[in-house]
């Protein structure tokens, strides 16, 4: 396996600055080393040329209702991951997505589902359901799940949207922050969902074994998102949005190793690490570790 690596640094989609300095946190915080530990080859394809907020309006494109901060900026970084997404794997290579805010997921799968039909796994507190219209944020970073499945204003876009993703090919994992609209979408869509209670209830192994079944059902392969504000804060300090009664430690290595035994994954992501609300780059070399774990890495 060869994996490329692609920095989106964005910030654009989150509500706390600094999340866009994450590309470069987990490069130093020892990806390289740790794929290299896990037995695969990396590139590095460096990071998309991503404008400073500062520089830009966060008016929205004006969508027929709602908020999205941003979101002229985000679809332009979306369209751009989603062709460095889709030529990796044309390539015959393993994208390995970089975050910034968990807005680039937008693009990951978009790339991902071009040619091909695909699911997904969300390691993450949240859901990332909302739409413009039921947001309570207007943080985009709330939104790439529904954009991705072409939800509400995301139907009219050419750059959200991925056809080959659909509900009954995604599975949440580890929920425990859900906003009000996102519980009505996970009900009446067919979403595989595991809150921290059925983590508790069944182990981090049996729920992580059946999302990523259900994910790969009836698909060419599976797109892990792992927002690092799945794990619980103690361990991953450096996130916008934290919330208590996460993962551990050994839960998360536990679950990417059993993404790694499904033998299914097809592309994946690294978002939300914040070096800026960090200790030492904690959160940062604790990605790195994950991904070594998600790409076959053992202690034997
Ligand atoms: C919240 C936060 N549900 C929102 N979402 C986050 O703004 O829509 N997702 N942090 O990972
Ligand atoms: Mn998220
Ligand atoms: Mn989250
Ligand atoms: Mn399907």
């Amino acid at each position: 396996t060869t994996v490329r690596i692609i920095g989106a640094p964005t910030d654009y989609g989150a509500n706390r600055r600094g999340v866009d300095m994450g590309p470069s946190a987990i490069r130093y915080g020892g990806l390289a080393d740790q794929l290299a530990g896990a037995g695969v080859e990396t590139v590095d394809a460096g990071d998309l040329a991503v404008p400073r907020a500062e520089e830009r309006d966060p008016d929205t494109e004006a969508p027929s209702r709602g908020n999205a901060k941003f979101l002229r900026e985000t679809a332009d970084v979306s369209r751009r991951l989603a062709d460095a997404v889709s030529d990796t794997l044309a390539d015959g290579e393993v994208p390995l997505a970089l975050g910034g805010d968990h807005s680039i997921a937008i693009g990951s799968l978009v790339g991902s589902a071009r040619d091909a039909d695909i699911g997904a796994v969300w390691f993450d507190a949240h859901a990332d359901l909302n739409t413009p219209s039921t947001t309570p944020s207007g943080n985009v970073h709330g939104m790439p799940l529904a954009a991705a499945l072409g939800f509400d204003e995301f139907a009219d876009t050419d750059w959200a949207n991925a056809p080959g993703l659909s509900p009954e090919n995604v599975a949440l994992v580890g929920l425990r922050s859900v906003d009000e609209a996102e519980v009505d979408v996970i009900r009446d869509h067919g979403f595989t969902a595991y809150t921290m209670s059925d983590i508790d209830e069944r182990g981090i192994t049996d729920v992580t074994e059946e999302a990523m079944a259900a994910a790969a059902d009836g698909t060419d392969g599976v797109h892990v998102s792992l927002d690092l504000d799945w794990l619980d804060p103690k361990e991953a300090p450096g996130v916008g949005t934290p919330v208590r009664g996460g993962v551990t430690y050994r839960e998360a290595h536990s679950a990417m190793e059993t993404v790694d035994e499904a033998d299914c994954l097809r592309s994946m992501e690294l978002v939300e690490v914040n070096p800026t609300l960090d200790q030492h780059n904690e959160t940062a070399e604790l990605a790195t570790e994950l991904a070594a774990s998600a790409f076959g890495k053992r202690v034997l």
